[in-house]
């Protein structure tokens, strides 16, 4: 087992990426499976509970209103609509059910909303993951009052490369909504995008920072950028998959208990790009049709992935007598991987 450290330098990390590409994947690959069954990833499905018009500036992002994007724009969603997106995850298999709001941080009258959110979708059984932007500590302790699971606030990129991208707010109020987060006793869900134009350092400095937390984050997203008409980022150019591929290992390498997820941008990665980063060590997806506002494969074409190399989805973990009802939920999850929701290539 490797010991997790949080006084990882650049060059160190630098030095790991910069490997030969079969020693990278190999020293990721027996992190990964110090820590982790390699042939089960984690699969999460996202919902936007409000669409658009925000009022920050990411560069990256098409639910800015700094930038026409043409994107149909959405009030906070009924609270009846958000459990049937959920249940309707839930039956095709998905464990943790992640709610984004396009907001800079989420307003006092909005609050009673996203708890009854959180409460209804736990309340079936689901993990819970919200990202509303900043939050202050009373509302990371109302939402891990009410039930909420993980929270996902993103560092993005590197302190340097940050300014770059966004404007309207700092790098400094993202940590500082992780340790609200934190102090609230939630699990942290944060990582950042690649792709945006950022040197090789600046993705090292990215995962040395979030390495480097007091706490690792549980879960790390890594996101390749989808480039969105209207962003200013529509144009750049494409990241080199091999580049990014090095990236998820450095993560598992530097991360060895978290979730590393292979997250925005698979739709425009083909299966081989996908088994390696599984090889590389991401350990979880999003499953769906739609991320946020744009596209994510097909869930069969997920499926199919799967079938093919072998991969089971993560089943959440059931305390066995204490609670019968979640114990049965368990138990149909698990009956729905063996009839073929996820087909089983092994067996
Ligand atoms: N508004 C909240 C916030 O930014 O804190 C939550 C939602 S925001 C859409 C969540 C994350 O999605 C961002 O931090 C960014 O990492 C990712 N994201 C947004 N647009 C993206 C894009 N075009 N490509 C890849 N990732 C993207
Ligand atoms: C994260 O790191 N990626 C997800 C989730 N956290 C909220 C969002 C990806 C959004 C991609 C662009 C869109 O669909 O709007
Ligand atoms: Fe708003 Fe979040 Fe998009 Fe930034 S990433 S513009 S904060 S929705």
């Amino acid at each position: 087992m490797s010991a997790i450290r949080h006084d990882w330098t650049r060059e160190q990390a630098l030095a790991l990426l910069k490997q030969p590409f079969s020693d990278l994947m190999f020293q990721a690959q027996q992190v990964h499976r110090a820590h982790f069954d390699p042939n089960r990833v984690q699969v999460s499905t996202l919902l936007s509970i409000k669409t658009g018009a925000c009022p920050e500036d990411c560069k990256y992002c098409p639910q800015s209103g700094h930038y026409n994007t043409e994107l149909e724009k959405e009030k906070l969603l009924d609270i009846e609509k958000v459990v049937a997106e959920a249940q309707a995850a839930r039956a095709k298999g998905a464990t943790r059910f992640c709610m984004g709001a396009a907001w800079r941080s989420p307003r006092a009258k909005d609050m009673p909303y996203v708890l009854d959110m959180v409460k209804q979708v736990k309340d079936m059984g689901m993990e819970t993951c919200m990202t509303l932007g900043m939050l202050e500590d009373d509302q990371a302790q109302a939402l891990a009052d009410a039930g909420l699971d993980y929270y996902n606030h993103n560092l993005d990129t590197s302190p340097e490369f940050y300014g770059e991208i966004i404007t309207t707010r700092t790098y400094q109020d993202r940590l500082e909504t992780l340790g609200n987060v934190r102090k609230a006793g939630m699990k942290v869900c944060c990582g950042g995008i690649l792709g945006m134009g950022e040197s090789e350092n600046d993705r090292v400095g990215l995962l040395v920072q979030l390495a480097n937390l007091p706490e690792q984050p549980e879960s790390v997203p890594i996101n390749m950028l989808v480039k969105v008409a209207g962003t200013p980022l529509e144009q750049e150019a494409d990241l080199n998959p091999f580049d990014f591929i090095r990236s998820v290992a450095l993560a598992r390498i530097m991360m060895p208990e978290s979730h590393v997820r292979l997250s925005a941008g698979r739709e425009n990665m083909n299966e081989q790009m996908q088994a390696l980063a599984f090889l590389a060590g991401a350990n979880s997806i999003f499953y769906g049709e739609k991320l946020l506002t744009t596209a994510n494969p097909e869930a069969d074409s997920d499926r199919q992935l799967f079938a093919t190399l072998g991969i089971q989805p993560e089943q959440l973990s059931v305390d066995h007598g204490e609670d019968a009802e979640l114990d049965h939920l368990g138990q149909r999850l698990r009956d729905q991987a063996s009839a073929g929701r996820f087909y089983n290539a092994v067996n």
